[in-house]
């Protein structure tokens, strides 16, 4: 045990240093939860606060790797220290996505200013974001002032993911015929900036002409769209200017302070909520009376709905005699 303790204030003593390794060993620990990280975690937490974390997302294929990469270069140049978080909650591990942000963002370890991570999800949207979020707070605690956060798709994942970012861009293309579809999945939500990337091909006005009638009605967030090309360069200082604008102008404000207060209860009631069911399930299967329950279900002896009564009476039952066994432990050993 004091063993483990002196490792751990060793490796967050590395991590606070900016030390590569030990920022890569304390996001693989914390992705595993290994025995200790939650302790990690607590020793780092104070030191975070200082990195400006920009969520990257959108539908697949619009660029938005190609972009992170670009925007990883211009700030390196600035002089900033910055960290890549390449989130795929689409693909496993092994999966093609991710291993091509690998060999697209390559590049960048050469250049020792730049720390990528890449993590994919393993079946388990909620550890995913889970773990991505604390990752990024690692990378934060490790002095980066700026964090690329990219997330591919569409879904609930990639809304978690970028509710630790203080400034969101939705990165999307001409041709894309998915705009609707973005608004209907929640992406003109969390948007700050929509950059219609690819604006070396045709199409992408009528884009910026779509998503400005769409975002001219909602005045109160001052959300903006901008065309870019991470290909040809287009663009690209203007996006570095409207974030910089944003981060003065909207960074310091009532309503992101709101903003982070909100996503903060969000992560909180997520992970309570994300803990209690997996108990919940380990525990059913474990004990006996599911498989009575579900028997008189099944012979119409007992309703769905009544079961699930039972079910919820037993889990708690069992939470609470593991929450008086350790109370006992714990005076006994006082006492003794
Ligand atoms: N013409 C053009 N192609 C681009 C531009 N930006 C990216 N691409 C190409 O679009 C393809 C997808 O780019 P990525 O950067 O991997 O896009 P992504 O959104 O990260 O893709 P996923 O992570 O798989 O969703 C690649 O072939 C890029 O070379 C651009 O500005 N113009
Ligand atoms: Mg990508």
């Amino acid at each position: 045990m004091r063993q483990e303790s002196k490792n751990l204030s060793e490796l967050s003593e590395r991590v606070l240093k900016g030390d590569r390794s030990a920022i890569s060993k304390a996001i693989s620990a914390i992705e595993n939860r290994d025995e200790g990280s939650d302790n990690l975690l607590k020793r780092l937490f104070p030191h975070t606060g200082h990195a400006f974390i920009i969520g990257i997302t959108g539908p697949p294929g619009t660029g938005k790797s190609s972009l992170v990469d670009r925007l990883a270069k211009i700030y390196r140049s600035n002089g900033s220290k910055v960290a890549i978080l390449a989130v795929d909650p689409t693909s496993p591990v092994s999966g093609g996505a991710i291993l091509g942000d690998r060999v697209r963002m390559l590049e960048h370890s050469l250049d020792p200013g730049v720390y990528i991570r890449s993590m994919a999800s393993r079946g388990d949207e909620g550890g995913l974001s889970r773990a991505a979020r604390n990752a990024i707070r690692v990378m934060d605690a490790a002095g980066n002032d700026i964090i690329l956060a990219e997330t591919v798709g569409i879904g609930q994942a990639e809304v978690e993911i970028v509710q630790v970012a203080d400034l969101v861009i939705v990165v999307l293309m001409p041709e894309l015929g998915d705009e609707i579809q973005a608004v209907k999945a929640g992406l003109m939500e969390i948007g700050d900036i929509f950059a219609v990337n690819k604006s070396d091909l045709p199409g992408s006005d009528k884009v910026i002409y779509n998503l400005e009638s769409i975002l001219s009605s909602k005045e109160e967030w001052g959300q903006s769209s901008i065309k870019v090309s991470a290909k040809t360069g287009e663009g690209l200082e203007d996006l570095v200017a409207l974030i910089e604008k944003y981060r003065k102008i909207f960074g310091s404000s009532e309503a992101a302070k709101k903003r982070k207060l909100v996503n903060l209860s969000n992560e909180l009631v997520r992970n309570v909520s994300f803990v209690l069911s997996q108990r919940a399930e380990e525990s059913l299967r474990a004990g006996r009376e599911l498989q009575g329950v579900v028997s008189k279900v099944a012979n119409r002896e007992l309703d769905p709905e009544s079961a699930t009564k039972i079910l919820m009476e037993a889990v708690s039952n069992e939470a609470n005699s593991h929450k008086h066994a350790s109370t006992t432990r714990r005076s006994t050993r006082r006492r003794s």
